[in-house]
């Protein structure tokens, strides 16, 4: 899978080059790139945004360099790209979501700051037909100062996902959230030593009696769904 992330803060994006998606990139696996928004600014103070139509507060992305830098990365692409525009009033990205961005061939991540980008910007891709369409996207009920910070999220939760990414010992299919049936979230964890600062890992889990610890982590995992998040029980 290819992703491309553009942003005025492209060192705000290194982390991509650590862990998890670092390795999936160093194993050719997930191909990441980053593009600095404002290099295809024209003035020559390198002006991204302007003052909102209609008054109101903040700076809005201009089109301009928007529309400059996606078509440059459409030149580059094989694939129709997904553009996927990290907002807090976007649709709410979760594990289904993630599963369904994780078989994309080429997502293009677009971070604004600011009060955003400019509505045309996501109305023009989606009826580029050499576009896969447009997401606008929200990671939960706060409010960043831009889209950065959502876009490592999603960058994360979507390449832990690609075939080959975590070893099999790790399997996605175990994740909170990802059973097809029962409790959304997993429950507590132990390793050695078996008593820490007088607390015991719970004897169950040494019986060697896998039904009886199968059994047991179910009801763990359901009482802390009920208790932690009773929407989702
Ligand atoms: Cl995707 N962007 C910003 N700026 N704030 C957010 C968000 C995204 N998701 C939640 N808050």
């Amino acid at each position: 899978m290819r992703i491309d992330i553009v942003s005025i803060f492209p060192d705000y994006l290194a982390a991509l080059g650590l862990s998890l998606v670092g390795k999936a990139r160093d194993a050719g696996l997930l191909d990441v790139r980053v593009h600095d928004l404002r290099k295809y600014a024209t003035d020559k103070h390198r002006t991204v945004d302007d003052t909102p139509y209609g008054g109101g507060p903040g700076m809005v992305m201009m089109p301009e360099p928007w529309g400059a830098v996606l078509d440059d990365i459409r030149k580059t692409s094989t694939a129709a790209p997904l553009l996927i525009i990290p907002t807090p009033s976007g649709n709410r990205f979760d594990q289904p979501m993630a599963v369904e961005l994780s078989s994309a061939d080429h997502l293009v991540i677009a971070c604004g700051r600011y009060e955003g980008i400019d509505a045309r910007i996501a109305e023009h891709y989606a009826a580029r037909e050499d576009w896969a369409g447009v997401r606008e996207v929200s990671i939960g009920d706060y409010v960043l100062a831009g889209g950065e910070a959502a876009a490592l999220v999603m960058v994360e939760a979507v390449a832990r996902l690609i075939p080959g990414v975590l070893g099999n010992a790790e399997s996605a299919a175990d994740d909170s959230f990802s059973k097809v049936d029962g409790p959304a979230l997993e429950g507590p964890v132990f390793t050695k030593p078996p008593t820490w600062r007088d607390l015991d890992v719970p004897d169950v889990l040494l019986s060697g009696d896998h039904g009886r610890i199968a059994a047991w982590r179910k009801e763990q995992a359901q009482r802390r769904t009920h208790e932690r998040r009773p929407d989702l029980s």
